[in-house]
């Protein structure tokens, strides 16, 4: 790869992130942050050493197909993986790396966001006011429900769910978790966890669940219609990882038929589309794909991503690197 590969990046980074990358790489920048067509992609990785893309491209075994013979590096801004088709970029002999950990602590704080919002009706509540409908305080009105004392079941116990874990130990909640594996003993001790080998037993004795885990071809629609019926109808569900680990045409059914108490959704099945049934909801705060949006976590995000095309260049192994058997 030449010192200064031609790199593309898809979308609009922060302007500290774009600067260096002028200063590093032959870089191509969007600007306008539009969102490229599959066809605009093709035509964009013609000429590349390496392509930046984010969870917005849909980086199919057919774009890869269409790549220029320069192109060796995806580096991925984000740490979903699931735009990506690795086994396909594998066989081109592309690397692909993605920024794990720098945003794990943002996305566990907008968890816990939506496990507090939810049950204590803070949007709600928001629009009360809003709509100029609030006619003063009543002992009877907006009630919610409890945080303290209930059982959270977290699904995906990896870095993001341990960190939601550690923060819902402070608001009194129980941890439940179902992961591949089990977590170290330690961990577990630390956060007085319970481990559910069985996710559809866990699932049937939760009172909130939180979905951490990525989506993978193993873990798409996990929680499936037939899953979703095993939650108690009290329990919340909240999720800020990707929308295909829910059914989301049952979870919307589910909540439109009252069989939960409601949801927090920061990620969506078909993004930017929401199911039309959860828009007329008012258990469910809607979010827009926001979990890890803060400038620092961007910023390290762009750190990332530059390191891992830097290192690439000059020859070694980047940092993270991204393997099919990871997932
Ligand atoms: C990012 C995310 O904003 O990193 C991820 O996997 O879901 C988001 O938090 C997005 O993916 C950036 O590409």
């Amino acid at each position: 790869m030449p010192p200064k590969p031609v790199v593309v990046v898809t979308r609009k980074l922060p302007d500290p992130i774009e600067t260096r990358m002028m200063e590093l790489f032959d870089v191509r920048l969007n600007i306008d942050d539009r969102p490229m067509t599959q066809g605009e992609l093709v035509e964009a990785i013609k000429a590349a050493d390496v392509l930046v893309p984010t969870v917005t491209d849909r980086i199919d075994s057919s774009v890869l197909s269409q790549a220029g013979p320069k192109l060796r590096l995806i580096a991925s801004f984000g740490t979903g993986v699931d735009h990506i088709d690795l086994a396909s970029a594998r066989q081109r002999g592309i690397t692909v790396t993605n920024t794990p950990g720098v945003l794990t602590e943002d996305t566990a704080d907008m968890t816990m966001a939506l496990i507090l919002a939810v049950p204590r009706r803070l949007a709600e509540g928001e629009r009360l006011i809003r709509t100029g409908q609030w006619k003063g305080w009543g002992p009877t009105s907006m009630l919610g429900h409890r945080i303290w004392g209930k059982r959270l079941g977290i699904v995906g116990m990896g870095r993001i769910g341990t960190a939601v874990a550690r923060r819902a130990r402070g608001f009194g909640l129980a941890v439940h978790y179902h992961n591949r594996r089990r977590v170290h003993q330690d961990l577990e001790a630390e956060l007085e966890a319970t481990y559910w080998e069985s996710l559809d037993q866990m699932l049937a004795r939760m009172d909130i669940i939180s979905i951490n885990c990525p989506h993978t071809p193993a873990t798409y629609h996990l929680l499936s219609a037939r899953r979703l019926k095993l939650l108690p109808r009290h329990t919340y569900i909240v999720n800020t990882s990707r929308g295909e680990v829910i059914d989301e045409n049952a979870l919307a059914r589910m909540l439109v038929g009252g069989e939960l108490a409601g949801a927090g959704l920061d990620v969506f099945e078909h993004e930017p589309a929401v199911n039309p049934k959860l828009l007329k909801l008012d258990n469910v705060v809607l979010l827009p794909h926001m979990g890890s949006a803060t400038m620092e976590g961007r910023i390290d995000m762009g750190e990332k991503v530059i390191i891992n095309i830097k290192t690439f260049a000059d020859g070694h192994k980047p940092p993270d690197r991204v393997l099919e058997t990871m997932f």
